[in-house]
């Protein structure tokens, strides 16, 4: 097996950060040294097979996206990226393991919908891939099947309070799945909105002639997250099952898994990106059919109201413990378009893969977070949470040799035709600048990105067998 030596960086742990040069021996992480430290008698610089210099640069554990939907068929569409495109664009920037979601709909089999996922992902993905499960029928059926799904390596499924006819668990339905998870030591994934009432409220506003994409977000107001993360949190008291509420957006959704947890309740929340930095007045209300491109669900807050702010108070705070993307992209020609003249018809979806690591680092840069709540938040806290850690959200030996060698003093355009490998016709992103540069990507030992040029290829990413969650009991 080939060696490689990363010297002369500071190697950042979710605990801290320290000068060490990490030693990588086919696959794995061998040793994390002393700089300069020699190893029985042999200079490292000479004797390793490669060496990568990352003076000045922070050597990390590679991002884990634990939202993804590659290939999604929702909202009369699929989602642009495919496994193939998607996984290149998010090892671009940074990301080494994605955790997608296979499917179930109401009367198909959870047995079938896995395997449409394994046939989709298999053979063609640059990174390291897992499968959460979503459940879009509760039935006798499903129920069952969730016992299957440990073995499987699928250790978390998703459940939607939205999206009726689609998805959508009554919470009857919700009851029952939580109970069963809660037997067999699964963690329960929530999408918290209040679809039903969604709909009735975005009948009447097309009704009332307001079709463009800003009544998206006007639909799907905060009470309706809040209220749906509520009853969500109150179903998992009852059930005793541990709970993940997903792409959380609203300050009120925040407060309501705050106060669970401070009631001693085994409730996580993950926010996304453009809940970060995103809004409904700029970005959903542009003019014409441009907010088009920021419809997604949960929808983009206020900026007013101070939406934005919380979700960062939250991650300081850890009332959020992570941030994925819940990348779900699509094109404004012939997808996106679907709903020119009716906001209900826009697929919901927004691509983030490839910027996830940039974006959040810029809340290192302006001192929101630290830079080991950085690593926290991309990549420890996702592996312990979803049954990866040890051999992902870490550098340590034994573990996967998944790296990132950061430069702080980089900067990164990103936009269409600039940093952009995702399959979409614009960025949600466009203009953006970034302090900071992901400058070489490993996956495994192996180098996916380096100075500014990709040498992964499909088919690298292996399936992820995932043990429980570590945040279960
Ligand atoms: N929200 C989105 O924006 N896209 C995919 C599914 C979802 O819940
Ligand atoms: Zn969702
Ligand atoms: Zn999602």
């Amino acid at each position: 097996m080939s060696t490689t030596l990363i010297t002369g960086g500071t190697v950042v742990s979710s605990t801290g950060r320290t000068e060490a040069d990490v030693l990588v021996d086919g696959e794995k992480v061998v040793a994390v040294l002393a700089p300069g430290s020699t190893l029985l008698g042999h200079d490292l610089t000479t004797s390793a097979g490669a060496v990568i210099d990352a003076t000045g640069k922070y050597v990390i554990p590679g991002g884990i996206d634990a939202h993804t939907h590659m290939q999604m068929p929702f909202g009369g569409t699929e989602a642009s990226d495919t496994f193939e495109s998607g996984t290149r664009a998010a090892a671009w920037g940074g990301t080494t393991t994605i955790i997608d979601f296979a499917i179930q709909r109401y009367g198909e089999r959870v047995e079938d919908g896995l395997a449409a996922w394994h046939d989709k992902a298999g053979g063609n993905c640059a990174i390291d891939y897992g499968f959460h499960q979503i459940i879009g029928g509760v039935d006798e059926f499903s129920l069952k099947a969730m016992e299957t799904l440990l073995d499987e390596g699928i250790s978390s499924y998703k459940l939607f309070m939205a999206y009726p006819g689609v998805f959508y668990s009554d919470d009857a339905q919700v009851l029952q799945a939580m109970q069963k998870a809660a037997d067999l030591g699964l963690l329960t994934m929530m999408h918290a909105e209040n679809g039903p009432a969604i709909d009735v409220l975005a009948e009447q506003l097309y009704n009332q002639g307001k079709t463009d994409p800003y009544y998206h977000g006007i639909a799907r107001a905060w009470q309706m997250e809040e209220e749906a993360t509520h009853r969500a949190i109150m179903l998992a008291d009852v059930t005793s099952a541990p709970l993940y509420v997903v792409h959380v957006s609203a300050k009120q959704a925040v407060a309501q898994l705050a106060a669970a947890r401070d009631r001693g309740r085994n409730v996580f929340g993950e926010t996304c990106p453009q809940y970060l930095y995103l809004s409904l007045e700029e970005q959903l209300g542009a003019p014409g059919f441009e907010g088009a491109k920021w419809v997604c669900s949960t929808p983009l807050r206020s900026r007013e109201e101070g939406h934005q702010d919380a979700m960062w108070q939250g991650l300081r705070t850890n009332d959020l413990q992570m941030v994925s993307t819940d990348h779900c992209p699509f094109c404004m020609k012939d997808q996106k378009e679907m709903g020119k003249g009716d906001f209900r018809a826009i697929p919901n979806g927004i691509g983030s893969v490839e910027h996830r690591l940039d974006l959040l680092y810029q809340g290192v840069v302006t001192g929101q977070i630290t830079l080991e709540r950085w690593v926290e938040l991309t990549s420890t806290t996702p592996a312990r949470m979803f049954g990866l850690y040890g051999t992902k959200g870490v550098i340590a030996p034994g573990a996967d040799a998944d790296i990132v060698v950061y430069d702080p003093k980089g900067h990164t355009s990103i936009g269409l035709g600039k940093t952009h490998h995702m399959n979409m016709d614009y960025s949600a992103w466009e203009g953006f600048e970034i302090d900071g540069h992901v400058d070489t990507v490993l996956s495994r030992g192996r180098v996916l990105v380096d100075g500014g040029e990709y040498h992964g290829s499909a088919g690298h990413g292996r399936y992820l067998k995932r043990g429980l969650s570590q945040y279960l009991v």
